[in-house]
């Protein structure tokens, strides 16, 4: 297994719009993120991505790009990239951008050129069909409701577009789209970034029949998820652009599995550094948006585990996440928000530090955020919540009593209202009303207050990140399940050359014993960390508190 600077990081994800507002307009920016650097450092991450940060007229929210060579007006200027990248630099920070390269903005100068004419220099820059019988080319559906397909008049032509219709699909067989992609990319990698996080990725290559898809999911997935010519892509673009650089590269892939993982993370081929894997964070949905299910914690288990042995099998390595702008706040589905949300919190937290991969922690995950309770359906601005709602009321089957549940426990927004950092109007966020709703619990939930005390979830989250830091079995060591079959723990090794890692997380909120005398035979390890204010002796039979997580090394 190969040593790699981005194996040992830490990594923070910011979502600048909601980070800091350092001008009072009520949206994070640049020099936000700036006046944050010291935090970021006592925290002691070691690598920042920025969500999109480029020119775009926000359709959703930076991921529709309309210039990928300047910054979006809100976010201040290249000059103040320019200085956040020297200061991080200053105290030995990566900085990684996100890279959305599957589609532009409908604003872009290609697309705007491309939808001009069909003799267009730039028609093929994009995905364009005509229709059938007055109808889209086919029955895909769209991530955020609907068609793919939009009806452009002026050409009577249909264009592709996976996301919302201010997201058109560049047209990746075409080599010339290709090769100003790169051309983009070594631009941004010679001004000094340190890698990308690459944007649904394994979207790029497309069925070139585009036969219809099968009912059930997402219409269509099965013939432009992991496409036939995905990894030929993928490989040219690694020659020509950031393998030629000591860069980190993270390729997000929604409909891949472990198998499916291993083609573009393994590292003899040379494509990506790790990808952002997807079953562990959906699998609580069952399929559909609107699912509320119960889950288990013995299938989080299995495919934790199934996923971590095959990557170790296979010279593969992964990203390690629970929450991002995507998702809602973890400690609202699978810790409890509620009496036990610092306990639940700091426990999600040794998970994330001590499973082998690369750990990436979202902006006020390191303080136990929670998710909202917004009171009106009105109150989302996700553009992702709003298609599944507009889905949702056409069905007619729901309330918006029912409705608004389901949001409040499945919006992106979960993730995307303003970081707390005091208890101030605004949180300390902004001088004015922000963007988006606030979470109304920031006097309880804030940075100043973790800060201020001895056991908060940020001390916690601070000396995870110094563990590891301090013990490579952390990163390299091999992971081993025990106790397989236990429905309310969560126990595993590292096993590392010099010493080994045991963690033990009860995820259930009562008091629960369980019994290693079967899996180890050891007598005494060391406590490296626990989650509650008291020094457990080591015992091959250990009663655990409700949400208790504790590290032990021998
Ligand atoms: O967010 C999701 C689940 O709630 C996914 O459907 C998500 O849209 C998908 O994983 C792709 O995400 C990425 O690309 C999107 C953008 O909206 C997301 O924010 C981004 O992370 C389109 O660029
Ligand atoms: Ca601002």
């Amino acid at each position: 297994m190969e040593k790699q600077w981005w194996k040992e990081a830490v990594v923070y994800q910011i979502y600048p719009r909601s980070f800091n507002d350092s001008n009072g307009d009520g949206i994070g920016d640049l020099r936000g993120i700036i006046e944050k650097i010291d935090y970021l450092e006592q925290l002691g991450v070691d690598a920042v991505w920025l969500n999109p940060i480029y020119k775009s007229p926000n359709d959703d929210n930076g991921y529709d790009i309309s210039d990928y060579r300047a910054i979006m007006d809100e976010f201040g200027t290249m000059e103040d990239l320019e200085e956040l990248m020297s200061l991080l630099k200053a105290r030995d920070m990566k900085i990684i951008m996100d890279l959305v390269i599957n589609h532009t903005s409908d604003e872009h100068y290609w697309f705007k050129e491309s939808a001009k004419s069909k003799d267009n220099p730039y028609r093929d820059y994009y995905v364009w069909k005509d229709g059938k019988n007055a109808s889209p080319p086919n029955n895909w559906k769209s991530f955020f409701g609907g068609s793919v397909w939009e009806y452009d008049k002026k050409t009577d032509q249909y264009y592709l577009h996976l996301f919302s219709k201010k997201q058109p699909d560049l047209n990746w067989e075409n080599k010339k789209v290709r090769e100003e992609l790169y051309e983009m990319i070594n631009w941004w990698l010679e001004k000094g970034i340190d890698g990308f996080r690459l944007d649904v990725i394994n979207l790029i290559s497309k069925n070139q029949d585009f036969p219809d898809g099968k009912e059930g999911g997402l219409c269509g997935h099965e013939h432009f998820a992991n496409g036939p010519r995905v990894h030929e892509f993928i490989q040219e673009m690694a020659e020509n652009t950031y393998n030629n650089y000591d860069a980190m590269t993270v390729g997000e892939t929604p409909f891949v599995d472990k198998d499916e993982a291993i083609k573009f993370v393994k590292e003899e081929r040379q494509e990506f550094s790790m990808i952002i894997p997807f079953e562990h964070v959906e699998f609580d949905k069952k399929g559909a948006w609107e699912n509320i299910s119960q889950w288990e914690l013995k299938e989080l288990k299995d495919l934790m585990t199934e996923w971590q042995y095959k990557l170790q099998q296979n010279n593969g390595w992964t990203s390690l996440y629970f929450c991002n702008h995507d998702q809602p706040r973890i400690v609202s589905r699978y810790g409890d928000d509620g009496k036990y949300r610092k306990e639940s919190a700091k426990m999600l937290g040794t998970l994330l530090h001590t499973l082998r991969g690369t750990p990436f922690i979202y902006q006020g995950e390191e303080i136990g955020m929670t998710n909202i309770s917004f009171n009106s359906l009105a109150d989302f601005d996700d553009i992702e919540t709003r298609g599944y709602l507009n889905d949702l009321k056409e069905k007619g089957e729901m309330s918006k009593e029912e409705m608004l549940e389901i949001a409040n426990y499945r919006s992106r927004d979960n993730a995307r209202t303003p970081m707390h950092w005091d208890d101030s109007k605004f949180a300390g966020f902004s001088n004015v009303e922000p963007w988006i709703k606030m979470n109304d619990n920031y006097p309880e939930i804030n940075v100043e207050k973790d800060l201020q005390s001895e056991d908060s979830v940020f001390k916690y989250y601070q000396q995870l990140i110094a563990l590891r830091k301090e013990y490579p079995v952390f990163v390299y060591g091999k992971y081993k399940l025990l106790l397989e079959a236990d429905p309310n723990v969560y126990t595993y090794l590292r096993e590392g050359e010099e010493n080994n890692l045991l963690v033990m997380l009860n995820f259930s909120d009562q008091p629960v014993k369980i019994d290693l005398q079967n899996e180890l035979e050891i007598e005494n390890a060391e406590l490296l960390l626990n989650n509650y204010n008291y020094e457990p002796e080591f015992s091959l039979e250990p009663q655990l508190k409700p949400y208790e997580a504790r590290m032990y090394l021998f």
